[in-house]
C-alpha cells in the first residue's frame, strides 16, 4: 500500500559516527536472533553478529528486531547492511555526517524568502525565482495593507519582508517568530556553550555574506524586521498576514493573485514577537546598536501592550487562506517573554514575572515536546543557557528539569523499534511530528551540554538516525539526504510532481511527518488505521503530512549544527 517501505532492514541512509553507537532495525515475525552482515561498497562482509528480538512494536506495529552493529567503526562510504535476502539502503560511516546539513538546513530560509527576488547567484538557477508580495501584479503586496475590512483599524501597515512560512505563502507571527528565536538560538549557544566558528560571516550563501556579521545573524534579522513591521501603534501586533482565499498548487509567490488580508492583533502574537526582539537586542548589541534599542523599545511596548491586553485571542475559525495558528493559553507565552526580556535587561518587574510564573523552572517540559503554541521551553532554554542574574540554585533547578525530560526520552526509547525522543500520553503522533521530534533532539542536546554525560549526546544521533531513514516508512524525512528521501513535499514553488519544469525541494529541509490524525483528504483517503509511525506518505497534496515549515526547519537546523559541532568531524 502507500506507503509501504521498500525495505525490511531500516538504517541512517546518511552516516553513523565512528565510536559511537550503530544500530539499525530489522522488521521479522522470527522470535530467535537472525545473523546479519555488514558489506562493504564492493559486497565483500567486513562485519557480521546477531540481531535481537525485540517482538511487536507499538508506534509502527512492525514486529522488530535490533541490529547493533556498533563495534564496527572503519570509516568509508556505500556500506549496507544484510539479512537474509535483505539489504538495506547504502550508508556511511563517517566523522561529520551533518557538514552539509548544517549550512543546507539553514540555507531554507533564504529560500523562503519574501519581499526579495531569489537570487541564481546563491541558490542556482533551478531555485532562483522573482520577488514575491510587493505590490508587482499580479500580487497585490504586503507593503501597504490595511487590516481586514471588519477590524477598522484605521491604519496601513507595510508588512513586506519575512518568511513564508510553509508551502503557503502565509507570513504567521506566531510561527515565524519562535523560528527566528531558534535560528538565533543556535548561535547564542553555540556562543555560551559550544563552538559559533562554523555560525559565522561566509558560512551560508546568501546575500549578506561579507558584510561581518555571522550569516545565521543576517538570516535571522530578515524575519526579526518582519516581526516589528506587524507592530500596530499601540504596540500590540498582529497575528498574520495571508491571502484572502487558498491558491492552488503550483503558484509561485510572485504569480499569487489573491488579496492579501492582515488579520487582528493578538496577545500571542504581542508577546511572541516581544521574546524574539528582546532577544536580538542583546544579541546585535554590540553588532548594530541601532537596531539593538529598536528590537528593545518595540519589545518593551509589546510587553505592556500584552499586559494590558492579556486575553486579545486569535480566531479559531479564521482559517481561509491561511492557517489559524490560534491559541487559547498564553501563560507560556508571558513567561517566555519575561524570561527574554529579563535576560536582556536584567529589570526587576520582568524578574518577578519570570519567578512567579506557574512555567517557571522547566514547568511546561514535556515528552510531547514543544512548538508555536507551547512556548514556555523556549524561555527555560534562555534561562539555562545564556548568562542571567538568576540564583544559581534555579539555573541549576531550569538545567535539571531538561536533563529530567531527556532522561524520559532515554527511557522511552530503550525498548522501542525505531527509537524516538517523542511521546504523547495516548501514543498519537501530530501534525509536524518531526518538528516536535527535532525540538526534543534539542532538549537531548542540552541534557548533554549541562551535564557532559554521553548517554544524551547518543541520544541525539539516535533521533538523526529516527529522521534519516531508520523509521518504518523508510524515508529519509530531510529532502536530498539519503537513498530514499521524501521528494513531493508541500510547497507551492518546489512542485516538481504536479509540473515538471519546477524543481524538487532543495537539500535540507524537513518535512513535517506522520500525523495520525490523517487531517487532509490524500491521508484520509490512503492511510485510515495507520499506525502512528507509518502515518506518512510522500505526496505533495498531504499537506498535514509532508509539508516543510519554518518552525520545523529551525528545530533541524538546530540540532544539525550541534550535531556537526558535537561530531569532531
Ligand atoms: O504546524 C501547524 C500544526 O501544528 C497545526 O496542527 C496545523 C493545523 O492548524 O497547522 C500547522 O501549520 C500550518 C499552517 O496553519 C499554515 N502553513 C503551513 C503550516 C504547516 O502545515
Amino acid at each position: 500500500g502507500p506507503g509501504a517501505p521498500t525495505k525490511k532492514i531500516q538504517v541512517n541512509q546518511v552516516g553513523y559516527l565512528p565510536g559511537l553507537p550503530k544500530h539499525a532495525t530489522l522488521v521479522s515475525d522470527s522470535t530467535t536472533p537472525r545473523p546479519w552482515t555488514v558489506r562493504d561498497s564492493a559486497g565483500a562482509t567486513v562485519a557480521s553478529g546477531q540481531s535481537t528480538p525485540q517482538g511487536l512494536d507499538a508506534a509502527s506495529g512492525d514486529n522488530t528486531h535490533l541490529i547493533d552493529f556498533s563495534s564496527f567503526d572503519q570509516a568509508g562510504t556505500g556500506y549496507t547492511l544484510a539479512v537474509g535476502d535483505d539489504e538495506s539502503f547504502p550508508f556511511d560511516i563517517t566523522a561529520n555526517p551533518f557538514a552539509e546539513l548544517r549550512h543546507d538546513s539553514l540555507e531554507f530560509f533564504y529560500h523562503q524568502r519574501s519581499g526579495t527576488p531569489i537570487e541564481a547567484k546563491y541558490v542556482g538557477d533551478t531555485y532562483a525565482r522573482a520577488a514575491g508580495h510587493l505590490n508587482v501584479a499580479p500580487n497585490q503586496g504586503d507593503d501597504n495593507v490595511p487590516c481586514r475590512a471588519d477590524l477598522n483599524c484605521g491604519y496601513t501597515l507595510d508588512v513586506r519582508g519575512g518568511w513564508y512560512d510553509a508551502g503557503d505563502h502565509g507570513k504567521y507571527v506566531v510561527n515565524g517568530g519562535i523560528s527566528a528565536w531558534q535560528v538565533l538560538d543556535t548561535y547564542e549557544r553555540a556562543v555560551a556553550l559550544g563552538d559559533a566558528d562554523a555560525l559565522g560571516d561566509g558560512s551560508l550563501k546568501i546575500p549578506e555574506s561579507g558584510n561581518g556579521v555571522p550569516d545565521i545573524l543576517d538570516e535571522a534579522r530578515w524575519e526579526v524586521e518582519f516581526l516589528l513591521r506587524m507592530q500596530a501603534p499601540s504596540g500590540m501586533v498582529h497575528h498574520k498576514i495571508h491571502d484572502a482565499n487558498w491558491t492552488g498548487l503550483p503558484t509561485l509567490p510572485a504569480q499569487d493573485a489573491q488579496p492579501r488580508r492582515l488579520s487582528a492583533v493578538s496577545t500571542a502574537a504581542t508577546l511572541n514577537t516581544a521574546a524574539v526582539a528582546a532577544q536580538s537586542a542583546r544579541i546585535w548589541k554590540t553588532i548594530d546598536p541601532a537596531f539593538a534599542a529598536k528590537a528593545l523599545a518595540a519589545a518593551e511596548k509589546a510587553y505592556a501592550a500584552a499586559k494590558a491586553n492579556p486575553n486579545v485571542l486569535a480566531d479559531p475559525n479564521d482559517g481561509t487562506g491561511g492557517g489559524t495558528y490560534s491559541d487559547g493559553t498564553v501563560s507560556d507565552e508571558f513567561y517566555w517573554a519575561a524570561a527574554e526580556l529579563f535576560t536582556t535587561t536584567g529589570g526587576a518587574a520582568y524578574r518577578a514575572d519570570v519567578t512567579g510564573s506557574p512555567h517557571y523552572r522547566g514547568q511546561s517540559l514535556s515528552t510531547r515536546g514543544f512548538d508555536w503554541a507551547s512556548t514556555g521551553p523556549l524561555g527555560d532554554i534562555t534561562l539555562a543557557v545564556v548568562p542571567n542574574g538568576l540564583p544559581r540554585a534555579d539555573v541549576a533547578a531550569i538545567r535539571s528539569a531538561f536533563t529530567t525530560t531527556a532522561d524520559a526520552h532515554l527511557a522511552q526509547m530503550a525498548t522501542a523499534g525505531y527509537p524516538v525522543p517523542y511521546r504523547n500520553p495516548d501514543g498519537s503522533y501530530d501534525w509536524g511530528s518531526n518538528g516536535l521530534v527535532a525540538n526534543n533532539a534539542v532538549v537531548l542536546a542540552l541534557a548533554n551540554d549541562f551535564t557532559g554525560a554521553a548517554k544524551y549526546r547518543e541520544g541525539v544521533y539516535r533521533t538523526m538516525d529516527y529522521l534519516l531513514g531508520r523509521n518504518p516508512t523508510g524515508y529519509s524525512y530531510v529532502t536530498g539526504y539519503g537513498d530514499q528521501p521524501v521528494r513531493n513535499v508541500h510547497h507551492r514553488f518546489w512542485a516538481n510532481q504536479l509540473e515538471p519544469s519546477l524543481p524538487t525541494a532543495p537539500p535540507g529541509v524537513l518535512s513535517g511527518g506522520p500525523n495520525s490524525a490523517l487531517q487532509d483528504p490524500i491521508a484520509a483517503r490512503l492511510l485510515q488505521g495507520c499506525k502512528p509511525q507509518k502515518c506518512f506518505v510522500d505526496h505533495i497534496e498531504a499537506y498535514s503530512l509532508n509539508e516543510v515549515t519554518v518552525n520545523w526547519n529551525s528545530a533541524l537546523a538546530w540540532v544539525a549544527n550541534w550535531a556537526a559541532e558535537k561530531s569532531d568531524g
